[in-house]
């Protein structure tokens, strides 16, 4: 047996925890559990293509006829902050989207900066971890578009972390995606939902799309974006607001 299929064989057995040892190659293979092993980790190499190719995969999109008549907000459905309604009263002249981080040219841009920049419209199921679902229809700027013109460095970002405008008590709400998710084709900053700008309740005047994930991904009241290399040394360390405060799934692909 050659030391790499030992390798491969080794690895697949600590990955499935067997526990299995391989020092004795020969007296293992004339027993059941190495070809049990083999198969498993066939089934591990398929499993690892599927995963790859599934993160590329679209999600379903749908007619407009299609969109649920009603879209319940979730959350923050307002932002008390005195900086955030003064900015709405004007409706968000005053308001800058940072982008920085781990890019080469950090740069704000306005409201009207984003609507000029090329956007995508999707009609696209929410699936809310509290059980809820709903159709809606989102236009806004393709994420990758942003990161892209940023000058991401791909060299030492892993995440990108939207920054939100909201408070729950003291805690600013946040969320972070890597990358595979941030330069899916659906992930985008919309602005508009069901033909009219976003409305205060989800998330006016920016928030996130990326609907491969559970809702609470969704970041509304974006005013920041930052590549990042990691999420440990951010607010509680596991990388989002309820997955700090409530344990949720850093991962909520669906
Ligand atoms: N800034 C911010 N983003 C947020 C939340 C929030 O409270 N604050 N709630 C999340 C949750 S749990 C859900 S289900 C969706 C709800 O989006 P909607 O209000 O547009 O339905 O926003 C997500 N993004
Ligand atoms: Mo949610």
């Amino acid at each position: 047996m050659s030391v790499t299929r030992r390798g491969m064989l080794a690895r697949g057995a600590a990955l499935l925890g067997t526990g299995a040892t391989l020092g004795g190659c020969q007296r293992i293979l004339e027993t059941g559990p190495v070809s049990d092993v083999v198969y498993s980790l066939d089934g591990f190499t398929r499993d690892a293509q599927r995963l790859v190719t599934d993160r590329r995969a679209l999600a379903p999109e749908y007619a407009l006829s299609q969109r649920s008549p009603v879209f319940r907000a979730n959350g923050s459905r307002t932002v008390d902050t005195p900086e955030y309604r003064r900015m709405l009263a004007n409706g968000f002249a005053d308001y800058r989207l940072r982008i920085g981080g781990l890019v080469r040219r950090p740069f704000e841009l306005t409201l009207r900066d984003l609507m000029n920049l090329p956007a995508r419209t999707q009609v696209t199921k929410h699936d809310c971890v509290e059980g809820w679902s709903a159709i809606g229809a989102w236009t806004g700027t393709p994420l990758k578009l942003l990161l892209d013109m940023a000058g991401l460095d791909r060299g030492r970002a892993r995440y990108v972390l939207f920054r939100c405008a909201d408070n729950y008590g003291d805690t600013p709400y946040y969320e972070t995606i890597d990358l595979v998710e941030a330069f899916h084709p659906q992930t985008i900053m919309a602005w508009r939902m069901n033909g009219e700008m976003l409305p205060e309740r989800h998330g006016a005047p920016l928030r996130l799309r990326v609907e491969r994930q559970l809702g609470y991904k969704h970041a509304k009241f974006v005013t920041g974006i930052e590549a990042i290399a990691d999420f440990a040394s951010i607010a509680g360390g596991k990388g989002g607001y309820w997955e700090d405060s409530a344990r949720y799934a850093w991962w909520a692909g669906i």
